[in-house]
């Protein structure tokens, strides 16, 4: 009786544990992998909102997805020059419901819209943990202009935040 019991029960274990691997298999693919959309919305109050990446700031690990939307009409992902970790090919996204873009050298990338940059529609990604990242904001030599200034310096206050 106890044998058949603790047989039964290390089936069911065994089922879960099937089960709770292809799970969590899906779950971290859809944790490494971030979806940003490009947004125009003039009915907005807040001046920086009006043409947006959204979410503006995230985090990713090294190796994450960020899967950029909606790169259409006048809205682009383009890289800042400068602004990106030293060596990273830039980034150019236009023209595309969707571009997914593998995300391997840590550090900070800006992006912005090059329709949009001026109004303030840049965002920020930082990949992987502060102490691996290879362009820390105290090393940029690089200043944007203006609202996308503004911005960024709004998106970097966010970034000291735990
Ligand atoms: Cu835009």
């Amino acid at each position: 009786m106890t044998k058949s019991v603790t047989l039964i029960a290390a089936l069911v274990l065994a089922c879960a544990g099937a089960m709770s691997t292809s799970g969590n298999a899906s779950e971290n693919s859809k944790q490494n992998a971030v979806a940003i959309d490009q947004v125009s919305d003039p009915t907005v109050d807040y001046v920086l909102d009006m043409f947006r990446f959204e979410p503006d700031f995230v985090r990713i690990p090294v190796g994450g997805k960020i899967i950029f939307n909606n790169s259409r009409g006048q809205h682009t992902v383009k890289s800042v020059r400068g602004l990106i970790p030293e060596g990273v090919k830039s980034i150019s996204i236009a023209n595309t419901q969707s571009h997914t873009q593998v995300m391997d050298a840590p550090g900070l990338y800006v992006m912005t819209c090059k329709v949009h940059g001026r109004y303030g529609m840049v965002m920020l990604i930082a990949v992987g943990p502060r102490e691996a990242w290879r362009n820390p904001p105290e090393s940029w030599s690089k200043k944007l202009n203006g609202r996308a200034d503004e911005k960024l310096q709004q998106l970097l206050a966010r970034l000291e935040q735990k």
